[in-house]
């Protein structure tokens, strides 16, 4: 019926990158391990089925069982989070953004949101974006004494500019972000509030981030970062604005949805209502406070001093100066710690060089590793960095790591 693929090189290449899971330390913050349960859905014949609409009014015929599924997944969406709509087709979490904004502004309105360069989100304005490129946006960003978003100035540029939309939410950010004072700001000035809750979801599903939700017109997120669903977006927002959203996701913005995927983000919302993922989430949230504490002895600055969250943003000057993110990043792949260099407040190398790392704790709290191996790999991060011209040391921690991953496997290789 098919050509016969098994010999098809594509596969090998899968079977290695599935050894360099189970055998390198996964620290990239919006990464985790998604469950075999999730995998299977992802991997399904839901794939094949084309469903452009919505459940129960479908441009094809033979959705009787996706309809099934959409709904599934829309219900438990609203009901993790507390929302009265969701809409789970989003291909990602910037196709989310991109058809909130398509909902709710025309080109050329004024948005306020946090800086990339603070922490923000390419989506939130920046000017080689789709959403810089078509609307007027204003940035906040963190103050320069504490590293923490500043509400007072939010709430000057608030008044300042008069947005239609507010947008919180962040990708390096270590600490909680407050829905609340958001919302009074957006009541003050007239404008809708948006939180672009990507990287925090599993947090606030497993009850460790306060819920944007309650104070939200819309929320925006992705599926497989804290949350440990498939790689995907989706949309919670209220009753009133649930027509403009699902107009702007299709036919707006999208075209087919990825039932597939759909799918297994209805198996992950079921996993995140469970008790296991609450004491997930605040494992999470536990070894990223270790792991600071770790760094820190071995002389690391973590910017804002800490972390509330999965992240921690650690500016490289203090413990060396000539030590860039680009290099950091570059000795700890070849040791096997995978992490990304990442621009901290007010850096003054690019972002492709960057002066700092941010570091996180979902995959590795899902592999089951604890207070004990975060000070390992603490000790391991300052030890290779500071031996990082050394060959042999680079080797010895790429063996370390696979020692250290080989106690907490999360695939079998069959799942190659
Ligand atoms: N690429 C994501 C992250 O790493 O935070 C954001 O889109």
């Amino acid at each position: 019926m098919w050509p016969d693929s098994s010999n098809d090189p594509v596969f090998e290449m899968i079977g290695r990158e599935v050894e360099r899971q189970n055998t390198t330390v996964q620290l990239i913050a919006s990464e985790n391990f998604t469950s075999p349960a999730v995998l299977a859905a992802t991997g399904s014949v839901l794939t094949n089925k084309y469903s452009e609409g919505y459940p129960g009014r479908r441009y094809y015929g033979g959705n009787t069982v996706i309809d099934e599924v959409e709904s599934v997944a829309r219900e438990r969406a609203a009901a993790l989070f507390g929302a009265d709509h969701a809409n789970v087709q989003p291909h990602s979490g910037a196709n989310a953004n991109v058809a909130a904004y398509l909902a709710v502004l025309a080109p050329g309105d004024t948005v306020l949101g946090m800086s990339l360069d603070h922490g923000g989100h390419l989506t939130h304005g920046a000017p080689v974006n789709i959403s810089g490129r078509t609307y007027r946006f204003a940035a906040y960003g963190v103050t320069p004494s504490d590293e923490r978003i500043d509400y007072d100035q939010v709430r000057d540029l608030a008044l300042e500019h008069r947005p239609k939309l507010i947008v919180a939410g962040a990708t390096a950010y270590p600490r909680i972000i407050d829905p609340a004072p958001f919302r009074a700001i957006a009541d003050e000035v007239g404008a809708l509030f948006m939180f672009d809750a990507a990287h925090i979801a599993g947090l606030i599903a497993g009850g460790v981030h306060p819920n944007p939700v309650p104070y939200s017109d819309i929320v925006t997120f992705t599926t497989h970062k804290t949350l440990r669903g498939p790689r995907g977006g989706a949309i919670l927002c209220t009753r009133e604005m649930a027509p403009a959203i699902d107009k702007a996701v299709f036919p707006g913005l999208q075209g087919g949805p990825l039932e597939h995927a759909v799918a297994a983000k209805a198996v992950a919302f079921g996993e995140a209502s469970t008790p296991e993922f609450a004491d997930y989430a605040a494992r999470i949230v536990g070894n990223s406070g270790v792991l600071a504490e770790g760094l820190a002895a071995e002389g690391f600055r973590m910017v804002s001093g800490g972390s509330d969250n999965h992240l921690l943003l650690v500016d490289l000057r203090a413990f060396d100066a000539e030590l860039t993110g680009k290099l950091a990043q570059e000795v700890l792949d070849q040791s096997g710690i995978t992490l990304n260099k990442n621009t901290v407040p007010d850096d003054p190398r690019s972002p492709f060089v960057a002066s700092g790392v941010r570091i996180g704790t979902p995959a590795t709290t899902t592999q089951g590793m604890g207070p004990e191996e975060m000070r390992l790999i603490a000790g391991m991060i300052g030890r290779i960095l500071r031996r990082r011209d050394d060959d042999d040391a680079v080797a010895g921690a790429r063996a370390e790591a696979a020692e250290l991953c080989g106690r907490f496997t999360p695939y079998p290789p069959i799942l190659g």
